[in-house]
């Protein structure tokens, strides 16, 4: 049944008092997980029963090696950066919200084609909707990094940006936690396994509320109750993330509230000036690690000028380039020639499990 807004909103606000009510009594962990399990639901109802959203399912056509997602505040300077970074002309202005759709750029660095998307600035409530917000979110997903663009007069954004991910279930710089689920027909649950930090007892109680009565269960990471729900339940994003502290141009102390943030946050921060290109090679630079990519080059014969550059991610080796380059070269490939990182001397000849570093010049030697 689609309930409708005031319902909803109603709906909330009990479950709001009731959890308030159970919160700080240890021995109702599993009840306030269900009771704020309920909660996101009833948000999420609310979105739907309010119809303002457009673009939910929004799709962002993916190009390039791989993308990332600038996500601030209006007026923080997103559109300064991308500006700076790509090969964009975004709107910028003095006045808030004046981007409002994603724009897209391509950013080079070590020949990777980075796309970049530049988004609507996010407001408070964004993951109700509010000022677009979900859609913004929703395209943030399905990059491969997130750049938080913070105003670095404004840093207490910063823990309102991830109250708005965390209420769409996106954790920021976690590793997920390994759970192993195998349904059973019968014999109830069976906790195998169990380095989640809670008692057994919840961990039953709550796989018997999501509807799994016989299972063989594992779980490998400390969770709490409520990421233990989200991610059984499928919704769970994990996702990474570094912030662009903007605007150093107008603080002298800028190093130091760079240093505190990242410290607090445990997040990596790199203080830069959209406006006045401060520190923006360096932002380049920081991406491009974090995205966790290398560039290697290709060339075709032993002796011949001409190089093809190629990413890949890191750890790969001389097969999961040959791969990427043509799938059929892989059955033929003998062994391989490398100069560069990680050559120990030049034209090394190497095997097919020879790990590659970024800037490794690669000739395939097939087999006769
Ligand atoms: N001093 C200074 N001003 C900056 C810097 N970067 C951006 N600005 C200014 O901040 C204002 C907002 O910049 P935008 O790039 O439009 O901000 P935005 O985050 O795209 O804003 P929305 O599109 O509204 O979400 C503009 O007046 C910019 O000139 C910077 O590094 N230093
Ligand atoms: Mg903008």
């Amino acid at each position: 049944m689609v309930q409708d807004k005031e319902t909803l909103e109603r709906k909330i606000e009990e479950l709001k008092e009731e959890y308030s009510k159970t919160k700080d009594n240890k021995k109702t962990n599993y009840h306030v997980g269900m009771i704020r399990m309920k909660i996101a639901e009833a948000k999420r109802d609310l979105v739907i029963a309010s119809k303002k959203i457009k673009g939910e399912g929004f799709f962002v056509k993916k190009t390039g090696d791989a993308t990332i997602a600038l996500v601030g505040f209006p007026s923080a300077g997103k559109s300064s950066l991308i500006n700076t970074i790509a090969n964009t002309r975004s709107k910028t202005a003095q006045y808030a919200f004046t981007t409002t759709q994603i724009i897209p750029g391509t950013m080079i660095y070590k020949d990777a084609h980075i796309q970049v998307f530049d988004m609507p600035g996010l407001i408070e409530d964004a993951h109700l909707g509010k000022g677009g917000g979900r859609m913004v979110i929703s395209a943030s997903k399905s990059a491969d990094l997130i750049v938080f663009v913070i105003d670095i007069n404004q840093i207490h954004q910063f823990e309102k940006l991830m109250k708005e991910l965390n209420a769409l279930e996106i954790n920021i710089n976690k590793k997920k936690p390994y759970i192993q689920i195998n349904e059973q027909d019968t014999g109830g649950i069976k906790i195998e396994v169990n380095k989640s930090g809670l008692p057994e007892e919840d961990l039953k109680e709550i796989l018997n509320g999501l509807g799994t009565h016989n299972a063989i269960v594992s779980v490998w990471g400390r969770v709490t109750d409520d990421e233990f729900i989200s991610i059984i339940s499928g919704r769970a994003i994990y996702m990474r993330a570094i912030v662009a502290l903007n605007k150093i141009d107008t603080l002298k102390d800028y190093q130091k509230v760079a240093d505190e943030l990242s410290k607090k946050q445990n997040i990596e921060v790199i203080p830069i000036s959209a406006t006045n290109g401060i520190n923006i090679d360096l932002l380049k630079e920081r991406i491009y690690e974090n995205l966790g990519i290398i560039s290697v080059y290709l060339k075709p014969k032993m002796g011949e000028e001409r190089l093809m550059p190629m990413i890949l991610g890191k750890g790969a080796d001389i097969e999961d380039a040959a791969k990427k380059f043509h799938t059929t070269i892989v059955d033929e490939l003998k062994c391989a020639v490398i100069s560069g990182p990680s050559a120990k001397f030049p034209n090394q000849k190497v095997g097919k499990e020879h790990a590659l570093a970024s800037g490794d010049v690669i000739t395939f030697i097939k087999n006769k």
